[in-house]
């Protein structure tokens, strides 16, 4: 028998690590040929940029890169100058070498941008801040180099991000633009116009106070056609008075079968309300045929108790509340807002109620506080 046909268990394992080590040798080979291309770029018509393959692979391979529009090169970074909308789109490159080949795509897309108002809604309120940023999230290498805000009232930033207090004068209405410039030379612009409301809104009812306990109870009816007045309250060392501040900003009457009134386009600030008593009327008292109680002269008008009296005899023609301050998103909600169930306002105070007393003997002391007052 000739020895070396002969089954040798040395010989045998000896060749199965040969073939395993050059599978693995081979598939080694195989593996190492890589390329990658960054999966998006954001850029924009007009723009001059290149596209950087990333290859482990040594002298002698050869790219090749196809795109849209007939785009094809065969250096390992591809350069593309004056970017037409027609050249948006998927670019691929391959690499070969050594029989082996390796591709990557990327998607070359116009760069998107995109500004918001920050943590609100288009609709502000006098005395919110306006807040704009782009809200397109990019990469951090893919941020812009510079921003420039332009707006109303000769407005400009450089910010990223913008924020402006709004004001009654509503100087800040109007259409804001930010430009983004980028490091491959795009600029890109957008606009957006944010509404600024005055939201805020005061009322709401003058009543016959019947039984004169300051309170209006079932059965009592409104007053219409009185005429109501809607001041500023003045301002004394930073503080707001109970005196009108100049003339009446607003003036309106009561609904003449209700008794309602409603003053609306109010900003936040401090205000007094006013009416003109009619004939045969005085504010209400709070217990019938007494000249001071609870409700003569009236307690704080801004407490939020609906359906009180907050008039105060001030003139025989004149009823007048204390200062009210109005605060945006800081109003009842239970003040009889008109809500569709659940949606109550919180930028109305309707709990500016007024309850008058047609006086029997309005011209005798025991029945007027005016003339009480007069008389100490
Ligand atoms: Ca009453
Ligand atoms: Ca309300
Ligand atoms: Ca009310
Ligand atoms: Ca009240």
């Amino acid at each position: 028998m000739n020895n070396n046909l002969r089954f040798h268990p040395s010989k045998a394992i000896y060749a199965c690590f040969l073939i395993i080590f050059s599978l693995l040798f081979s598939f080694k080979i195989k593996a190492q040929i890589t390329v990658s291309v960054k999966d998006t770029i954001p850029t924009c018509v007009g723009a001059n940029f290149k596209i950087t393959a990333t290859t482990n692979a040594t002298s002698g391979a050869v790219f090749s890169w196809k795109g849209p529009n007939g785009f094809t090169s065969n250096v390992q970074n591809a350069s593309i100058s004056n970017l037409q909308k027609s050249g948006l789109g998927v670019y691929t490159v391959t690499i070969t070498q050594g029989g082996q080949s390796a591709s990557a795509t990327t998607l070359v897309k116009e760069n998107a941008i995109e500004v918001a108002v920050i943590g609100g809604y288009l609709n502000l309120c006098v005395g919110e801040n306006l807040r704009l940023r782009d809200i397109v999230f990019r990469e951090p290498n893919e941020q812009p180099l510079a921003y420039f805000w332009t707006g109303p009232d000769n407005f400009t930033s450089t910010s990223a991000r913008i924020e402006i207090p709004t004001t009654e004068d509503l100087r800040q209405l109007g259409e804001y633009s930010l430009a983004e410039t980028y490091e491959n030379g795009c600029v890109v612009t957008v606009s957006l116009t944010p509404t600024i409301n005055k939201c805020q809104s005061i009322g709401n009812l003058v009543w016959n106070d019947t039984n004169n306990d300051g309170l209006n109870n079932n059965g009592e009816l409104g007053v219409g056609n009185v005429t109501v007045r809607l001041f500023k309250a003045k301002i004394e060392g930073g503080s707001p008075t109970d005196n009108p501040d100049g003339i009446a900003i607003q003036t309106t009457t009561t609904n003449a079968t209700t008794g309602k009134y409603l003053f609306t386009d109010l900003v936040p600030g401090a205000y007094i309300v006013e009416l003109e008593a009619p004939t045969g009327y005085i504010s209400s008292i709070g217990i019938n045929g007494s000249t001071t109680n609870i409700y003569e002269p009236a307690g704080d008008a801004n407490d939020d108790i609906n359906n009180d009296d907050n008039g105060t005899q001030i003139t025989p023609q004149k009823i007048r509340t204390t200062y009210i301050l109005l605060a945006n998103y800081t109003e009842p909600q239970n003040d009889g807002d008109v809500t569709n169930g659940t949606n109550a306002d919180k930028n109305s105070n309707l709990t500016i109620d007024f309850g008058l007393y047609k006086s029997e003997c309005p011209s005798e002391p025991k029945c007027n506080p005016m003339m009480v007052k007069k008389g100490n």
